[in-house]
């Protein structure tokens, strides 16, 4: 038998109506605050994502050559693609734009471990505003979703810094540029690493012992007020993210987020405010995350526009939905079915199971001969209201017998009624 490739999934009906059901809810959160749905391949140029910075997500491409030589990827990420789109229209796109999609993005790790090599991951984004208020509306975002599954600031955390925090401490010791970018990469495995590797890490790219002790005391810091003393009032750094916790406040947003100086993001591209949503058991990995990345657009060779957004995985929050109890029964969206008594109105039954659906309804119509009492046993199994039974007796007088599986009640009704 053929096996199904290591590290994908497959989705059963069942499967398949829970995960229909989330990405309802991502959209609907998406929706109501006014973004537009959006897709591109799964497949693009590597190119598109050889950033040489030690990101995790570029050393585990799902890459090949294609028949004529050409380095391709699976999409380990959607942010790339995005920028492509972006910028190819960037002349005449009405700006800001607010487009979320829901790819599946792929991954192929060298070492060998069960993990999944595919996931789907909710992406929501705004290009074209530098405004502190395009971060924040995407917060309020992950927060309506939060909230429509019936997940509350008691499950969860939003831990919200600045790539700035990071990067005025190191400019100060004369670390910038990419020795920024890889400190930041390194350090988004702090809590993943034991700490004597870390450092090892910090030092293989070039950090002293001061610089690395400066570090792990700034990221320790767990509130505003403490950020100000160490950094001072007039810090880019500080300002920005007290505009960002003004704002949060406005929008209602204060339980579900807390300032964080650990959070840095382990994906190159990240300038400013960056979030991640953890569950405050701190059982599981990372909820989402994202940030502003305002200079991707020159990294890939073209303008700079000023952008911001975030991922949303589909493997974490079904994890966390499960332990809060929080899935739904996903019912089945037929309401009829309908069953012939005996092979020769079977043609009876295709009119009737066609007219039920002509006037809307969804109409399960038995295909092999069944007796009535299976036919009943799989109208509740499925859950649907209604058995319709095209018995002999009744059809020659032009009526069929319905059952209404919640009354119980049974009625005789005219084919001309139906
Ligand atoms: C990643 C990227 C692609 C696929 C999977 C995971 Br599964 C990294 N978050």
């Amino acid at each position: 038998m053929v096996e199904r490739p290591r590290g994908t999934r497959d989705f059963y009906p069942e499967d398949m109506g829970l995960r229909n059901w989330l990405f309802e809810k991502f959209r609907a959160a998406s929706i109501a605050h006014g973004f537009e749905e959006y897709d591109a391949p799964i497949l693009e140029y590597e190119e598109l994502y050889t950033r040489k910075q030690g990101e995790e997500i570029t050393q585990q491409l799902f890459n090949f050559e294609d028949k004529g030589g050409r380095k391709m990827s699976l999409r380990p990420e959607m942010t790339p693609s995005l920028a492509r789109m972006v910028m190819a229209q960037a002349k005449t796109l009405p700006l800001p734009i607010k487009w979320y999609s829901i790819p599946q993005c792929w991954r192929y790790e060298r070492t060998q471990r069960g993990r999944g090599r595919e996931h789907y991951q909710w992406n929501v984004d705004i290009w074209g505003s530098e405004s502190t208020a395009a971060d924040a509306e995407l917060i309020s975002i992950m927060v309506h979703f939060f909230k429509s599954v019936g997940l509350s600031s008691k499950n969860l955390e939003i831990r919200v810094s600045s790539r700035k925090v990071l990067e005025e401490v190191l400019g100060s010791l004369g670390i910038e540029g990419e020795g920024f970018t890889k400190t930041c990469i390194i350090i988004d495995k702090m809590d993943k690493l034991p700490s004597e590797v870390v450092v090892n890490q910090l030092s293989e790219i070039g950090l002293d012992i001061e610089a690395i002790s400066t570090i792990q005391h700034v990221l320790g810091i767990r509130s505003l007020d403490e950020l100000v003393q160490t950094m001072g009032e007039e810090s880019d750094a500080v300002a920005e993210l007290s505009v960002l916790f003004q704002m949060m406040e406005s929008y209602g947003l204060t339980d579900w987020v807390g300032f964080d100086a650990s959070i840095v993001r382990g994906l190159a591209y990240y300038t400013g405010p960056v979030f991640e949503a953890h569950d405050r058991n701190g059982e599981l990995r990372a909820i989402c995350g994202g940030g502003r990345y305002d200079r991707l657009l020159s990294s890939l060779g073209g303008n700079d526009m000023p952008a911001t957004g975030f991922g949303f995985g589909d493997m974490v929050i079904m994890e966390l939905l499960n332990e809060c109890g929080l899935l739904p029964d996903i019912a089945s969206t037929c309401e009829d079915v309908v069953v012939a008594l005996s092979e020769e109105l079977r043609p009876a039954a295709m009119s009737v199971a066609s007219k039920l659906r002509n006037k809307g309804r969804t109409v399960d119509l038995i295909l092999d001969n069944k007796k009535l009492k299976w036919a009943f046993r799989h109208t509740e199994r499925i859950g649907a209201s209604r058995l319709v039974m095209i018995m002999p007796e009744e059809w020659k007088a032009g009526k069929i017998r319905i059952k209404d599986l919640k009354t119980g009640n049974e009625e005789d009704v005219s084919f001309i009624d139906l």
